[in-house]
């Protein structure tokens, strides 16, 4: 029996071109599990979905290089930037990896393709008067002898009054901030507060200009945005835009092309979400010019709640007030944090397991299903040892993985006796019950709901086989009752075995195996006959763990 009942709208969907990106990590530290949580491990998720609907697509992320952390951490172990950016850059690449992570392609920011891209959309929000000239007030500190950069001047946010506010942006409650509204200001590099607001002109993007711009982008995409993203960019553009600096009187970052700004650079985040589109031409010129500039191209961003504002009001901005034609984006998804006993996973601060040593504690696979399982879609979420075990033993193991070995066991084992590979008209209907439902948690990109589906099919799996004891049909010999039973079952763990692919790559590579399925594996394949492949060495594809990551977790406190 087949399972087509989607077949109608996949014709549809082949016609889709999506661009899929992530918030580009800075690199000045690993990044933690947090950042994996917030915007690479969900796009990787949702671009591997697309892949097996069979949906054009690319999946592009990168080092977010520029930026005064990385020049300091440079200058502090005495190595040239851009090779201690490019190290940075190398690491990090391969820590996600390591995850699994199955970018069409991973960039980085500091490149020439960047640069270009960049100066073009520059000269053009420029050229069509979006570009004004400020004299600023910057932090010099009199310690250093150097102008320091807004990130670096930490002090209390005069929003919330969190302690762990810096001079661009407070990490806490998201706003952007002006180092001058910090209170009592502090000089990163020396830890002093001897620090001085001295005059330098500085470029500025008029976001008040493209205000407009900006609200009917909001409300075009209303729909597809995440509530939390929604309401904090509609609180902004409500209280009024203001002008954004794009330049600053640093080394490190692209110079900028202006007679009288030679001796700067530009601001991080301006090549930043540019980047999206240079990472692309550094990946294929040709076709990242054609998917950045097709009007049917579909731009879905992922990124932690911290990255909001640049996403929904200054990069739209950019794109419109350059009018060369590049897409905006068309849904963006918005992650909030994970909370480790009450504090936040930060990167800076250094709290929490980073997607390095977090490989030391358990596999890949098993990070992948934990943090999707607990992926926190609309509030935070408490992240704990407890939570991490229940998942692993109950859930993975106790569910998916103990179904999958032991019908592979049994009906190896009874091989003679399995024959067929029909399938019950109750179970085909429960299955394509699930699997439409997780289809249409991906089509909304609910990736939390569909992986529960997974779970479920697992739960009607182990019931069928807990009522039906198919091993006291196969003492009995009785072919026919053990065939009815066990392809039922076997249906399922197909069924498994792609839907988990988006989530744990292996383990589903693990089953397919068995049904004859290789590589990367399509939707549409559970509608041709299934053909269980016996196996007389089947291996757990989960396993529970126990004291050792118990004490490894808990020395991350
Ligand atoms: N690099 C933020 C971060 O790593 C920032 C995102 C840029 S997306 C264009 O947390
Ligand atoms: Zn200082």
């Amino acid at each position: 029996m087949s399972l087509s009942r989607n077949r109608g709208t996949l014709g549809d969907r082949i016609k889709r071109r999506v661009i899929v990106t992530s918030a580009l990590p800075y690199i000045n530290g690993m990044p933690h599990l947090g950042n994996l949580v917030g915007s690479m491990l969900p796009a990787d998720i949702y671009s591997r979905y697309l892949q097996m609907a069979g949906v054009e697509h690319i999946f592009i992320c990168g080092s977010d290089q520029h930026g005064t952390p990385i020049e300091l951490s440079a200058i502090r172990n005495g190595i040239d930037t851009e090779k201690f950016a490019d190290s940075m850059h190398e690491r990090t690449k391969n820590a996600l990896l390591n995850m699994e992570c199955d970018f069409t392609y991973y960039g980085k920011t500091h490149t020439e393709q960047n640069k270009r891209v960049v100066y073009r959309i520059f000269e053009a929000l420029d050229r069509n008067g979006y570009i004004s000239e400020e004299e600023v007030m910057q932090a010099y500190c009199l310690l250093d002898m150097r102008f320091i950069p807004d990130r670096m001047i930490e002090g209390i946010c005069p929003y919330c009054g969190s302690a762990h506010a810096r001079g661009d942006q407070c990490d806490d409650c998201g706003r952007l901030l002006d180092p001058q509204e910090i209170v009592g200001p502090k000089c990163s590099i020396c830890g002093k507060s001897e620090i001085e607001f001295r005059k330098t002109k500085n470029l500025a993007i008029e976001l008040p200009m493209l205000s407009e711009n900006i609200k009917d982008f909001i409300r075009s995409i209303e729909q597809n945005v995440s509530k939390n993203a929604l309401n904090k960019t509609t609180s902004y553009v409500d209280a009024g835009l203001k002008s954004r600096q794009i330049t600053r009187d640093l080394k490190w970052g692209f110079k900028v092309p202006k007679k009288g700004f030679e001796d700067k650079v530009f601001y991080v985040w301006f090549d930043a979400v540019i980047g999206y589109i240079g990472i692309t031409m550094e990946w294929n010129e040709a076709l990242g010019e054609e998917y950045w500039t097709d009007t049917n191209t579909e731009l879905v961003q992922f990124m932690g709640k911290d990255n909001i504002e640049f996403h929904t009001v200054i990069w739209p901005a950019i794109l419109e007030g350059s009018s060369i034609g590049y897409i905006k984006p068309t849904r963006i998804m918005v992650y909030e944090y994970l909370i480790s006993g009450k504090i936040k996973f930060s990167k800076s601060r250094g709290v929490g397991l980073n997607i390095e040593n977090a490989l030391d504690v358990m596999g890949a696979e098993y990070w992948r299903f934990v943090l999707s399982y607990l992926l926190p879609e609309t509030s935070d979420m408490d992240f704990s040892v407890e939570l991490i075990f229940e998942v692993v033993n109950k859930i993975m193991n106790d569910k998916i993985g103990n179904l999958v070995n032991r019908a592979f066991t049994i009906s190896s084992k009874n091989r003679a006796l399995l024959s067929g590979n029909s399938l019950r008209e109750i179970t085909g209907r429960k299955i394509r019950e699930k699997l439409g439902i997780y289809r249409n948690d991906f089509e909304n990109v609910r990736m939390r709901e569909a992986l529960k589906q997974i779970v479920e099919l697992a739960d009607l799996g182990n019931e069928i086989m807990s009522v039906e004891k198919p091993w006291e049909l196969a003492k009995a010999e009785d072919a026919e009752g053990f065939s009815k039973v066990m392809n039922d079952v076997l249906h399922i763990c197909r069924c498994i075995g792609i839907m988990l692919w988006p989530y744990t790559p292996n383990a589903s590579t693990y089953i397919l195996r068995h049904f004859g399925i290789d590589g990367k594996p399509q939707i549409d394949e559970l509608q041709k006959s299934m053909e269980f492949l016996p196996d007389d060495d089947i291996k757990p594809i989960f396993s529970k763990i126990g004291e050792r990551e118990k004490n490894m977790l808990s020395g991350f406190g």
